[in-house]
């Protein structure tokens, strides 16, 4: 049976408990129905209502949906708000001695924010980014360790109206420096080093190394937090230490008020082609998607602790640290570290410690922490948990049952929330004291949500007939354009085939008997390697960028704890390497990689070949690979194939 059999046959329901249903804030299914129906009824009413409710303006819009020039819609158009104030200022009356963070380092020392302090702490920077000249519109890179800062740099530059582009601290110099040119950034914010599971990470080195490369001219000035004693190796007039950037500054910034389509931030994404995508996402709607799903998925409490395990170099950490738990009161925990340092229990014991009320994590965190320590979650007292959340990929129906049961005690609803860097806001999720869960379905889509399953023609296919995941309507915090590349924004998401109407997301799915939804995984090529999304083709360029290197292929494999693993078919320029040459050979490109994307691209595994295996016409067969990959063996049609000897090289050659 294959696993999407095995999916499907999945029955196991999960309602919520009568008492989880009567105090959550959508109740039972007549509360998502009526939420539902609304939407049908009156589609814009339906979100300017919301908007209206859950955003504070300073100037009221009076049109909702603009989509006179589609698929590059306007929502709230007229309208002026900031975001920072939205997350901010609003609360402070009411919630100003109110916990917004409280950080753990990876040394488990505590530092707490009151949302007043954070306002201080947020104006401050954002003067300090004034006094360099920064203004509205100007775009700003951020390349810091998860932690205060770096969500106090993000508000900063929603409050002064600059689009951020962060980057996960992960990213070699070539992924910053290519981010940094595209984006013409006049100012990057990082830190000397980060620290994560015991170890330090040269960030300002490798800042350092991306100027280095060239194409960052449009950079004045790199603002560096000092998060360890270290001292940096290189220093010039670019750099300024934050510390000396907020001295002496007030801690008072009136914000800018944008309109609700100016450009909060970027956030760059792979896609099918070599080059990441920059995913331009406004104010406005934006920040009407963060709050509407943590009031809706994740049922949000005044007296909630809620904790996302995301960095905020994804979009996860954006729409759930940096905005969201904030603009919705919250009081979240900021984890610096990794779940396995000191050990396997370190979520648990910081739910313990902390009292998490609602705890979001990724599928791979959870498969990789029951391998090392699946009995560890008993040790601690986790009974302070309402809600428990996924994301990032499908999740496994084992690993649903343990994190319900070992985790959650069988008694916290699980909501696995499918949505996309460029969905910008949860879309198909259970809403917790409504839907009833099945594990490894993401099961409805949020009220006001239209998605539907089609075919190649853009018909809606039956139930239990898989295709591919459109979403029919347009919504307020979805993507508004590519960033330097509106065509490919409408070829990409909106394409002619579906008469530019429907919004492909790239995945393919299934729905069942009962409407819910399974995603099936990507139809690009595009890997989800622990939750993050990798091209096949940025990994191969990165390889043939190698001076060694002739020809590259990377397909994905099924890999017990990562979801999927990068698997890479490498020709050399010259000969074919064999035993511990082809050990050397292999380490010396992991490592090649890792300098030119990051350490989460490097192949798990190199096969060396003569050649790949194409067709006549010159295409890489892909398909052969992926099962080379796996271990099959090939019972498909090769007849179409150049060179078939190639795949028992190929088959024979793992390291
Ligand atoms: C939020 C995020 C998006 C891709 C998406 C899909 C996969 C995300 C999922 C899921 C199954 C879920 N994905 N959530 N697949 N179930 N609950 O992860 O954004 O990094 O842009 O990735 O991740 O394939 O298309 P992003």
């Amino acid at each position: 049976m294959s696993a999407i059999d095995s999916v499907l046959k999945e029955t196991r329901l999960f309602p919520p408990s009568d008492e989880f249903r009567t105090k959550a804030n959508v109740s039972g299914m007549e509360g998502y129905n009526a939420l539902c129906e609304k939407a049908n009824n009156d589609y814009e009413g339906f979100w300017a209502e919301l908007a209206r409710e859950l955003v504070t303006w300073k100037k009221p819009f009076t049109k909702t949906l603009n989509d006179s020039n589609a698929p590059a819609y306007k929502w709230f158009e007229d309208g002026e708000l900031n975001v920072s104030y939205n997350c901010i200022d609003r609360h402070l009356e009411a919630r100003g001695n109110k916990t917004a963070i409280i950080f753990e380092a990876d040394d488990g020392s505590v530092t707490k924010v009151t949302y007043r302090e954070l306002y201080e702490r947020v104006c401050a920077f954002a003067n300090g980014l004034k006094s360099l000249g920064v203004s509205k519109g100007d775009r700003v890179v951020i390349y810091m360790p998860h932690g205060i800062e770096a969500v106090v740099a993000m508000q900063a530059s929603a409050r002064i109206g600059a689009i951020h582009s962060v980057v996960f601290g992960g990213f070699s110099a070539g992924a910053l420096r290519d981010r940094i040119a595209d984006a013409q950034a006049k100012v990057v914010i990082t830190a000397n080093q980060s620290v994560r599971g015991g170890k330090a990470v040269p960030l300002k080195a490798t800042t350092d190394e991306a100027v280095a490369l060239g194409g960052c001219e449009s950079v004045s000035k790199i603002v560096v937090y000092q998060r360890t004693d270290a001292a940096p190796e290189q220093w010039s007039d670019l750099n300024i230490w934050w510390h000396d950037l907020v001295a002496g500054q007030p801690a008072d910034c009136e914000p800018e008020w944008v309109d609700a389509e100016h450009p909060l931030f970027i956030l760059y994404t792979s896609g099918s082609t070599g080059k990441p995508k920059g995913i331009q996402h406004s104010t406005g709607g934006y920040l009407l998607g963060s709050q509407v799903t943590m009031q809706w998925v994740f049922d949000y409490k005044e007296n909630d602790v809620f904790w996302c395990t995301a960095d905020v170099g994804w979009i996860t950490g954006h729409s759930y640290v940096a905005y969201g738990p904030l603009g919705i009161g919250a009081t979240q925990i900021v984890f610096e570290g990794v779940p396995t340092f000191p050990d396997a229990g370190r979520f648990w014991q910081m739910i313990e410690k902390h009292k998490v009320t609602t705890f979001y994590t990724a599928p791979t965190a959870i498969r990789s922490l029951i391998k090392l320590g699946g009995d560890l979650p008993k040790q601690y007292d986790l009974s302070s948990l309402r809600v428990l959340g996924t994301v990032g990929e499908p999740i496994n129906p084992e690993a649903w049952i343990w994190y319900h049961e070992v985790v959650g005690g069988g008694r916290c609803p699980i909501v696995d929330t499918w949505w996309q860097t460029e969905t910008g806001a949860n879309m198909i999720a259970p809403l917790p004291g409504a839907v009833a869960t099945k594990p490894g379905s993401c099961t409805l889509p949020l009220p006001g949500i239209i998605v539907d399953i089609v075919d190649e023609s853009g018909a809606p296919v039956e139930p239990g007939k898989g295709g591919f995941l459109v979403i029919k309507k347009p919504w307020p915090s979805m993507v508004r354009t590519i960033w330097n590349d509106p065509d490919r924004f409408k070829k990409t998401y909106f394409p002619e085939e579906y008469n530019s109407k429907l919004y492909l997301a790239g995945d393919s799915a299934n729905r069942d008997e009962n409407g819910y939804i399974w995603i099936m995984g990507r139809i690009d090529d595009v890997l989800n390697v622990s939750g993050h999304r990798l091209g096949t083709m940025e990994i191969e360029s990165a390889l043939v960028a190698n001076p060694l290197v002739a020809e590259a292929a990377v397909v994905g494999k099924p890999h017990e704890i990562k979801g999927e693993a990068v698997v890479a078919f490498v020709v050399l320029k010259g000969e074919r390497p064999e035993g511990e040459d082809a050990k050397k050979i292999a380490k010396e490109l992991r490592e090649w990689v890792a300098h030119e994307i990051g350490k989460i691209a490097q192949p798990d595994e190199i096969r060396f070949g003569d050649n790949l295996p194409k067709t006549r016409s010159g295409k890489i067969m892909r398909r052969l690979l992926r099962d080379i990959a796996k271990g099959q063996s090939i019972t498909q049609d090769t007849s179409t194939l150049e060179n078939p000897a190639i795949l028992d090289q190929l088959a024979k050659s793992a390291i």
